[in-house]
């Protein structure tokens, strides 16, 4: 395996997100990607490389160029410290803007990037340390900790050479990924996510969305209760691993997110350590080159651990 990794996600660390006008501490800290890289690094489990960098034209293939532009300037002409809450091209209040939020983001979808290169070229396994996630940065906004979307961006990337499938397993459903892809046959996104009415984005991820004009049928949700269990995970996993093979791409892309674990402080799903194991071994099945982009998880320090065990399922096969 290996492991895409760069220090500059450091350099994005906003201070608060706000809900209902109180402050909270920002969920989305460095400290996640450092101590997963620890881990992956203790336990031998790949070579750790660092991104090339790619032209902003991969970006905005998926994003608007206006957007694009809006997030690089206004990001650049913050001052050190501020954390502004853009009031356009926005979906929430969970992406506040600091001065290096740009040059973070745009490092991690290189991560992304760099990893699908590798998959072009024929590796099996991919795992892509990005921060900050992005399957809730749409065409036109940042939003829910996200500012690109480099599930989406590497995704497009990989469709030139063939079909790919999107497996997104974040606890919440991925509406800025889903959205690029709604009018696509070519690209499947498929999201296993707690049910929007309970749970962050709100508006997206029900059962009736399927797609649109050529893509009716590509975009498939699975709502789950909050507070999903195991059993009801690894079948509901399995159905929709049903639909990738069927489908039968040339890559798969896993956008991983670990707030589905026991513990996350924002989630409930009951997900335990070594289920993420199973669920590796699950999408190892398939025997698809697999790009895995990190999106969410904040029990911060167990994360290293649940992505060491999706790892050894990941490369059981
Ligand atoms: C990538 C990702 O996992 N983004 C998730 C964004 C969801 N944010 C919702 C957080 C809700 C926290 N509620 C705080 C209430 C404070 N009183
Ligand atoms: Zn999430």
């Amino acid at each position: 395996m290996k492991i895409i990794y760069s220090q500059k996600h450091k350099l994005h660390n906003p201070s608060y997100e706000v809900y209902d006008m109180q402050q909270s501490p920002y969920a989305e800290v460095p400290e996640r990607i450092e101590i997963i890289a620890k881990k992956l690094k203790q336990e031998k489990a790949g070579e750790f490389i660092a991104p090339k960098s790619f032209p902003i034209s991969h970006i905005e293939k998926v994003h608007h160029k206006n957007y694009v532009e809006f997030l690089e300037n206004k990001s650049k002409s913050l001052k050190k410290d501020d954390n502004f809450f853009a009031s356009y091209f926005v979906t929430d209040t969970y992406a506040p803007m600091t001065k290096n939020t740009f040059i973070a983001a745009k490092e991690s979808c290189d991560i992304a990037l760099t990893g699908a290169d590798f998959l072009k070229s024929g590796e099996k396994l991919i795992y892509a340390l990005c921060r900050p996630p992005g399957h809730h940065s749409g065409a036109y906004n940042m939003g829910g900790y996200c500012y690109i979307n480099n599930a989406a961006v590497a995704s497009e990337y990989l469709s030139n050479s063939g079909k790919v499938a999107i497996l997104d397993i974040d606890y919440h459903h991925g509406n800025g990924t889903q959205q690029m892809f709604y009018d696509r046959d070519d690209v499947l996104y498929i999201s296993l996510h707690a049910d929007p009415r309970k749970k962050y984005p709100y508006i997206t991820g029900f059962k009736n969305e399927k797609g649109v004009a050529d893509g009716v049928g590509y975009t498939i949700n699975y709502p789950l209760p909050v507070d999903a269990s195991e059993a009801l995970y690894k079948k509901t996993l399995q159905a929709s691993l049903k639909h990738v093979r069927r489908f039968n791409p040339l890559y798969l892309v896993i956008s991983a997110g670990f707030d589905t674990y026991i513990k996350d402080p924002i989630a409930a799903f009951k997900l335990t350590v070594p289920f993420y194991k199973e669920i590796g071994e699950e999408i190892a099945s398939l025997q698809l080159p697999t790009l895995v982009i990190q999106e969410g998880g904040y029990y911060v320090s167990d994360l290293g651990e649940i992505a060491w065990s999706l790892v050894k399922g990941l490369s059981s096969k």
